[in-house]
């Protein structure tokens, strides 16, 4: 069966539809879906929430983290492992990582000699930001006010970077599950002089959109979600969060402005507010499904604003069928302690989720947005 991404070629032959069932139910009746954004294709199979699990559980994480601690590389006025001292930093705090993946004096391989081991150039720069000075808080945890200034120090890398650099990608891996190494709120920023795979593919996928229909994908996309409804999970004034149709990582979603803004420095004051506040909502909502703090990696993607071309046949192309978007992806599955594994049958073939995009939205949806450790801690919290 052919999959190309267009839609029509998704019908099955007429051999196989004899053992469809005649009532289609998403919920029961496993069934691909396809990814418009990234050009593949995930398998829902809902059913097998149902299958016993004996297999790997994970540790439960350290129930408490010092809110200070001088030996932390990542704490106001600890030395960090290049000797510098950090600042007693008060909001947020930026810093060149000391073990950065990307350089930005590295030479060039050189041509390649067969099309079978192509190698390019590859500089850039890798940041850290601290979100905030106490290390025993997380995003949800911090004021409205506090997550603004993070938003605000998001928008000011990614214009800086942004101008020398074709693509600035900013990330956060939260919990040791993700791969996160030091418990304090910190992301990561990673600027590079080409353009990353999964950017590459969302800057293809908008740009052919757009050239077909005349408007951003995923303005259309969002407009088709505030009408459906069935995978909402928050909206404000500015902003809408939903569980993607395409979803792969069980309670994965998607955040969406509403208006069309290509880029986090677009961003008003208001819409800035708005996303602290909807941001606060959003992971209030995920620590609450399984009361612990819940473990995702997160980033956002937007247009770029470097000024030269950007890697490929787009160069010198503008970039307004881009639409800003951060994607959420969690592991968590069944419990605190139960993750999804994208193991053999992702690795080899192609993504498989065990419970419907809906049937997510709809468990989101129906949390509280107020944080369940609010009222258990003595002071730990600065809840706006
Ligand atoms: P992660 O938790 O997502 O790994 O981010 C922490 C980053 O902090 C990591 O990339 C950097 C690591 O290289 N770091 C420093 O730059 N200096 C230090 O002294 C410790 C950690």
């Amino acid at each position: 069966m052919s999959r190309s991404g267009t839609g029509s070629e998704q019908r099955q032959p007429e051999s196989e539809v004899d053992a469809t069932p005649a009532t289609f139910r998403p919920s029961e009746h496993q069934h691909i879906r396809y990814n418009p954004l990234q050009d593949e294709w995930v398998l829902v199979s809902a059913h097998r929430m149902k299958r016993p699990w004996q297999g790997q559980v994970e540790p439960q994480l350290l129930p408490t983290v010092p809110r200070h601690d001088p030996l932390n590389p990542l704490c106001p006025g600890a030395r960090r492992a290049n000797g510098e001292v950090n600042p007693h930093y008060s909001g947020t705090y930026l810093f060149d990582n000391d073990f950065p993946a990307l350089q930005p004096d590295a030479p060039s391989p050189g041509p390649s000699d067969h099309p079978l081991f192509r190698a390019e150039a590859a500089q850039g720069v890798c940041k850290v930001m601290c979100f905030h000075p106490w290390s025993d808080v997380t995003l949800p945890l911090m004021s409205i006010p506090e997550i603004r200034a993070v938003v605000d120090e998001w928008a000011s890398v990614t214009e800086e970077l942004g101008a020398q650099y074709p693509w600035v990608q900013i990330f956060e891996n939260k919990g040791a599950m993700m791969g996160c190494s030091n418990p304090h709120p910190h992301c990561q920023v990673w600027a590079s002089s080409f353009l990353p795979n999964v950017p590459q593919q969302e800057e293809r996928s908008q740009r052919a959109y757009q050239s077909q229909h005349g408007e951003p994908l995923l303005m259309e996309y969002a407009r088709q979600e505030l009408l459906r409804k069935e995978r909402l999970v928050l909206t404000s004034e500015h902003w809408i969060v939903l569980v993607p149709f395409w979803a792969v990582w069980p309670f994965q979603t998607l955040m969406l402005p509403r208006r069309h803004v290509r880029r986090l420095p677009e961003l008003t004051p208001a819409e800035r507010d708005d996303l602290a506040s909807i941001m606060k909502k959003l992971l209030t909502k995920y620590d609450n499904l399984f009361e612990t703090s819940f473990p995702y990696s997160m980033g956002s993607h937007g247009a770029s604003q470097w000024a030269g071309a950007p890697t490929g046949p787009e160069a010198g192309a503008n970039w307004d069928h881009w639409q800003l978007h951060a994607h959420y992806y969690p592991p968590l599955l069944r419990s605190a302690t139960v993750r999804k594994f994208m193991v053999g049958y992702e690795m080899l073939a192609q993504a498989q989720r065990d419970l419907t995009p809906e049937q997510a939205a709809e468990k989101l949806r129906a949390l509280p947005e107020v944080h369940y450790r609010l009222g258990q801690d003595r002071e730990t919290t600065a809840i706006a």
